[in-house]
């Protein structure tokens, strides 16, 4: 008993911004030379999305199973990506989904969002679930079919103006199932001619974002499946439109700060959807699998952050099967805290210097220095000092929020997925 009442006493202490864990950590880290309040400072002024579909209940082909408590409504998936940036200061905006999401007066959601010091986030449209779809959306060999797609992008592009969003953020499930199925290349005209219809009905100050994914629901091949795919079709369309990154769309052995760092460097590295997978896309919380690979991700966005401005949206994109949703939420936002604060302390001039010497493992290490650093106090301070709770999952247990929903709203409805 003694022992483990001394290790919750040390975990408390590892998230607590007063006493020795905090100034120990920014002791030794100004002693390593780092500007401990350049890293604050930025950490503040990281931004993550959290995703609507997040908070409902979803599942997998085999089964759902209910939460209690979960939102009735998107106005309830609003209420609790509110409390999450509330507890946790980085999350000022949700990304929603139509139909999932869809309402009679979006100002009216706007309105409510903003009530909560919430923004609407990024639109993402659906183009999979309706019958139609069975052989594409935007890539279908039918015009009518291709029509009703691009009406339904069109009408996202509505959608984000009436609730102040400036991103439409598109995933296809467009792709063929058995070899000779349809022309590859005929599908990619169309798609490349209802986008660039989309595109040009896009206002000024709005971005679109491609999101590729190698295969499912699609098996024998997708649309848009790599960020080749996606970057070329990009560039035909106009600067507005960028790739997006999600981390559960990739070949197993794909170096995803490789490609990370490539479209950083053709400038059209245009958001992410973060999440964690062991086999296929299994969106899981965030650095629950390979926090080592979202680091190195990181230390790819933080070496470019140096000399460039460019947007990028950082949102996850998670489904919750049999986790609580909203602690599920809050820890990938700390996950992504903690990768983020081991990235900013990466030694840039020793790793430069390692580089030119030709020292390949004095280049590792200095990775591996920051990667080893326990940054919990430094994220524990930055949430305080950003009115956010230094510990939010204890603050979320504490607060009562989930017992008070789950009395309000009983069973909930599903996210909208199936
Ligand atoms: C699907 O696999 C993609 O990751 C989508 O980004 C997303 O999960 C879906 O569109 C929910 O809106
Ligand atoms: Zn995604
Ligand atoms: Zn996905
Ligand atoms: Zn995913």
């Amino acid at each position: 008993m003694r022992g483990a009442g001394t290790r919750l006493e040390e975990e408390k202490a590892l998230k607590s911004t007063e006493g020795p864990a905090y100034e120990g950590l920014s002791g030794t880290l100004a002693a390593r030379g780092v500007d401990v309040d350049r890293v604050e400072g930025r950490l503040r002024s990281q931004r993550l999305e959290t995703p609507s579909w997040g908070y409902g209940d979803t599942g997998t082909r085999f089964a759902v199973f209910p939460q209690r408590g979960v939102p009735r409504d998107p106005f309830e998936k609003v209420a609790d990506a509110a409390r999450v940036h509330g507890l946790t200061g980085v999350c000022p905006t949700v990304a929603v989904h139509i139909p999932w999401d869809r309402v009679d007066d979006y100002g009216e959601l706007r309105g409510h969002a903003e009530s909560l010091g919430l923004r609407i986030g990024a639109v993402n449209p659906n183009l999979f679930q309706e019958p139609g779809y069975r052989l594409g959306s935007v890539c279908h060999l039918d015009p009518d079919v291709r029509r009703e797609a691009t009406d339904h992008l069109l009408e996202c592009v509505r959608v984000a103006g009436e609730v102040g969003s400036d991103v439409l953020s598109l995933w296809f499930a467009d792709g063929t199932n058995y070899a000779g199925q349809d022309s590859f290349i005929e599908r990619r005209h169309r798609m490349v001619d209802c986008l660039g219809e989309v595109y040009s009905a896009m206002p000024e100050s709005m971005r679109m974002l491609l999101e590729y994914k190698p295969y499912e629901p699609a098996f024998y091949h997708t649309d848009l499946a790599d960020w080749g795919a996606a970057l070329t079709v990009c560039q035909k369309l106009g600067d507005r439109a960028e790739v997006l990154v999600d981390l559960g769309h990739h070949a197993k052995e794909v170096n995803i700060e490789y490609v990370v760092a490539l479209l950083l460097d053709e400038g059209r590295l245009g958001g992410f959807h973060f999440n964690n997978r062991k086999y296929g896309d299994d969106d899981l919380i965030v650095g629950s699998v390979n926090p080592f690979e979202l680091f190195l991700i990181y230390v790819e966005l933080v070496g470019a952050e140096e000399h460039s401005e460019t947007r990028i949206d950082y949102m996850i994109d998670q489904t919750h099967n049999i986790e609580p949703k909203m602690e599920a939420m809050i820890l990938s936002v700390m996950n992504l805290q903690e990768a983020y604060a081991k990235a900013l302390l990466v030694d840039r001039r020793a790793l430069d210097e390692a580089r030119r010497a030709g020292d390949v493992l004095g280049a590792h290490r200095t990775l591996l220095d920051a990667y080893a650093t326990d940054v919990r106090p430094l994220c524990a301070k930055v949430r305080e000092d950003l009115g956010a709770a230094a510990d939010p999952i204890a603050a979320f247990k504490e607060s009562g929020y989930a017992e008070k929903v789950a009395a309000e709203r009983g069973e909930g409805a599903g996210a909208g997925w199936s």
